[in-house]
């Protein structure tokens, strides 16, 4: 369908899908059994200026929004989400900053990050802070001129390989999400190190490591915001950055139906090739409608974010959970097309199918999301408007 893109937003679609065909699908099986961080790619995405479609010109980047950063996440997202979700965890990790940092820190990190010197991790998880995003126990205590940082964060992607890393922290026990604030830290900061590094089921092309804070001294200044901040920094983040979860759902489907169509065309049974059968054909217009509507809803929702509107919790909620349950249905039912061939590692489906599993759990499970939704169509009935 033709979402009438500008001419700019088709040359990003293009540039993307050009470097997922010429540089992604030929390493993407072996970027997964080795379970390898695409570094060659991210310095690609980065000479490309992909990495900074959504930083504003004046901080070096393109100047966009949401909707040129989820084209380009989609088109990754069709060759390989373990890459698309390295090079979308930038933007996770960079809102933060373009959200409450100051002139000082957009000016000094921003356009390392958009030319893509730099990449970014955001830190917010923990062993027991994950849908209770609430519940961070990393503490941040001021002492002098400087924040002493304490704690461990788990599961955080590009954990190890970023050099810059938003990190949610306490900073007073006592006010609870109130008391949460957000700062920077940058690798090699005394007192800060990676542990664990995760052996995932999919997305093994991304890396997902701990971060371990002990006694780390940061300059006071590098608090993003105010002290008190963090949690609504980190859930305005989340806003910002689910769309593009979504994206990475309606890509991996894509992907999957343009294998399923390729398989079926060639697989002759009973003296067919299968797509000539209706119980395959009727398989991938259920495909097809579902991964098509869960596009126009992304597009439409980044379409609202890009125009300034204020609350975009819901919307942002709803675009993530429908096309990432659409990510997973869909694969799955890709795999189902191509039968016992689906199942083997010759054929990119499985993995697809792995890669689409973590969509409806990070960036806040589709449970979550159905909080998010429900607690805003609460306010909204309470407030008489719809
Ligand atoms: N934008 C701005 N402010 C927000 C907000 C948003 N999207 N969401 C919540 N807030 C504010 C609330 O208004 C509230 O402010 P007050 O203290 O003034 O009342 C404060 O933040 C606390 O909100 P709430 O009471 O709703 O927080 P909860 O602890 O109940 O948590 C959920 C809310 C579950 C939605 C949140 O914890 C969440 O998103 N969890 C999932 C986290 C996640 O995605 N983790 C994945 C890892 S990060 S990659």
């Amino acid at each position: 369908m033709d979402y009438f893109f500008t001419e700019e937003q088709q040359m990003i679609k293009d540039l993307a899908a050009q470097i997922a065909s010429e540089k992604v699908v030929p390493v993407r099986a072996e970027l997964d059994e080795k379970s390898e961080f695409p570094r060659e790619i991210m310095n690609v995405l980065g000479q490309s200026d992909l990495m900074g479609l959504y930083i504003p010109e004046e901080y070096g980047g393109a100047g966009m929004g949401s909707l040129e950063l989820v084209i380009a996440i989609e088109e990754l997202s069709k060759a390989c989400v373990g890459v698309s979700t390295s090079f979308a965890a930038n933007a996770l990790g960079t809102y933060p900053i373009l959200i409450g940092g100051t002139e000082d820190q957009k000016k000094e990190y921003l356009p390392d990050i958009a030319s893509g010197k730099k990449l970014v991790a955001f830190g917010l998880t923990e062993a027991n802070a994950g849908s209770d995003a609430g519940g961070v126990q990393t503490t941040a205590k001021l002492d002098g001129d400087e924040y002493v940082l304490n704690g461990t964060k788990q599961w955080i992607t590009n954990g190890g390989e970023a050099d810059v890393y938003t990190i949610i922290a306490i900073t007073d026990k006592e006010k609870g999400a109130r008391g949460a604030s957000a700062f920077i830290v940058e690798k090699g900061t005394p007192g800060f190190t990676f542990g664990k590094k995760e052996d995932k089921m999919g997305i093994r092309a991304s890396v997902t490591c701990e971060l371990v804070f002990d006694n780390c001294r940061i300059p006071k200044e590098n608090i993003i915001g105010k002290e008190g901040m963090g949690f609504i920094v980190a859930m305005k983040t989340l806003d910002k950055s689910r769309p593009g979860v979504g994206a990475q759902g309606v890509g991996v489907a894509q992907g999957a139906i343009d294998e399923a169509i390729k398989f079926a065309r060639e697989r002759i049974q009973f003296g067919k090739p299968v797509i000539s059968f209706q119980a395959v054909q009727h398989m991938l217009a259920d495909m097809a409608t579902a991964t098509e509507a869960a596009r126009a809803l992304i597009y439409a929702v980044c379409r609202f974010i890009d125009s300034g509107a204020k609350d975009v919790s819901k919307v942002s909620a709803m675009s993530k959970l429908f096309a990432t349950d659409v990510g997973m249905r869909v694969t799955t039912d890709a795999l189902q097309v191509m039968g016992g061939s689906g199942y083997m590692k010759e054929y990119p489906v499985e993995k697809m199918m792995r890669d689409a599993k973590i969509l409806q759990i990070y960036e806040g499970t589709n449970q979550i999301q159905r909080n998010v939704i429900g607690q805003a169509l609460i306010k909204e009935a309470a407030k008489g408007s719809k």
